[in-house]
């Protein structure tokens, strides 16, 4: 199995090649640097639009942005990965769609500056990132994530990391045009090492879990299924909209309205049964964020296996978002061992994460390799982690 994260490149690293980019871009020192991380979903997969609860970890796989002001509206922006540089300046931040790719995250993030009324600097930035594309671990909400911070700090703008995730989820949904909800934003600011994040969707209210891996003995695995991403958008969107219909067919304004003890009457109310599975993925994975952080409020780190494994048995049967690449990898994990196993994200593809013996998690990665070839599936790849911080200044 490949590494997933860079092998060897410690977290500075990437700070480096983005200063590396910039003199080479720009042809000067930047005014500083500023780091957003890729996020795992430990549990609570696709309530945040339903406005219920989720607790994500910080990984140690980060964005950097090595940024500096400058006169003007223009903003220019070179990426490590295309190694293209683009430039926009106040009439394609001006209304939604007007810079596509890649370039789409950071013209998102002026275009939700400027029309929350920030006085938005000008600046020219350079990009490296140690988070995958593409594997749902949220690298373009470090992206969004670590622009963000920096532009708010190039400018002085009065916007608290509080206020940040609401900002940058209005970039990805009406710049990008991405219907996600409040999860990933959240995520990559508000983290803090050694913690999940437990928020109420509804609220944004937070609490910082302790997620002591070390102190249990633990680890979490991390799988990049390799699966392709299929449909991924329009199933998406389509798991979205079902939710909302069901919550007017309920009289509820969200399905976290649901009750888990009142679930089965509302499933009585509904007459299509792909509708009653929906629901009931969604009431019930509320429930077991709130059984996952009532167990790790008690420092019962082990015991959110099951709770794991649950959460994907309820994503594979009644949400219908995995792909059997990632059941494979689930199953397999599980099999050599792991206490509990999932995938994370939104799903038809990405990765899985299995918590394990510190000790086993080279052991389930080799299990979940082994189990891929039989299948004639693609090598996937795999990374052990620790829960890190979220966006912060690095200098
Ligand atoms: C994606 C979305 F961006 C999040 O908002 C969330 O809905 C997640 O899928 C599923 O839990 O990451």
């Amino acid at each position: 199995m490949t590494d997933l994260a860079r092998p060897g490149r410690p977290a500075t690293d990437v700070a480096a090649r983005a200063t590396a980019g910039f003199r080479s871009a720009y042809g000067g020192e930047p005014a500083g640097r500023w780091a957003a991380p890729g996020r795992a979903n430990l549990i609570g997969e696709h309530t945040d639009y339903n406005d219920g609860f989720v607790l994500p970890f910080a990984l140690p796989l980060r964005t950097v942005a090595a940024a500096a002001g400058r006169p003007g509206q223009r903003w220019t922006v070179w990426s490590e990965l295309s190694g293209e540089t683009i430039d926009f300046g106040a009439d394609e931040v001006a209304a939604p769609g007007r810079v596509t790719g890649w370039g789409a995250y950071v013209a998102g993030v002026v275009w939700a500056l400027r029309e929350a009324g920030h006085a938005v600097p000008g600046a020219r930035l350079a990009i490296a990132s140690d988070v995958p594309l593409g594997s749902g671990l949220s690298s373009s909400a470090a992206l969004e994530a670590a622009v963000l911070a920096a532009l708010v700090d190039l400018g002085g703008l009065d916007l608290p990391p509080e206020r940040q995730p609401r900002l940058a989820q209005r970039a990805e949904n009406a710049y990008v045009g991405a219907p996600t909800g409040i999860m990933d934003q959240s995520a990559v600011i508000r983290c803090r090492a050694g913690h999940a994040l437990f928020l109420d969707c509804r609220d944004e209210s937070v609490e910082h879990v302790p997620f002591d891996l070390d102190a249990a003995g633990l680890a979490v695995l991390v799988v990049d299924s390799r699966a392709p991403h299929r449909h991924a958008d329009g199933e998406y969107s389509a798991r979205r909209a079902s939710c909302e219909a069901a919550a007017g067919l309920l009289g509820v304004p969200a399905l976290r309205d649901v009750p888990v003890d009142g679930l089965p009457d509302a499933l009585a109310r509904l007459d299509d049964a792909e509708t009653r599975r929906r629901v009931r993925h969604v009431v019930t994975e509320d429930q077991r964020v709130l059984d996952t952080v009532a167990l790790l409020r008690a420092g019962s780190v082990r015991e959110i296996g099951p709770l794991l494994t649950a959460s994907h048995a309820s994503m594979r049967d009644d949400f219908e978002i995995t792909v059997p690449e990632v059941d494979t990898a689930v199953e397999a994990a599980l099999s050599a061992g792991a206490l509990g196993a999932r995938m994370t994200g939104g799903g038809f593809g990405g990765c899985v994460l299995a918590l394990v013996d510190a000790g086993r998690a080279e052991t389930v990665a080799a299990a979940v390799t082994a189990a891929y070839a039989e299948r004639g599936f693609a090598a996937p790849g795999h990374v052990t982690v620790l829960p890190g911080p979220g966006a912060t200044r690095l200098d």
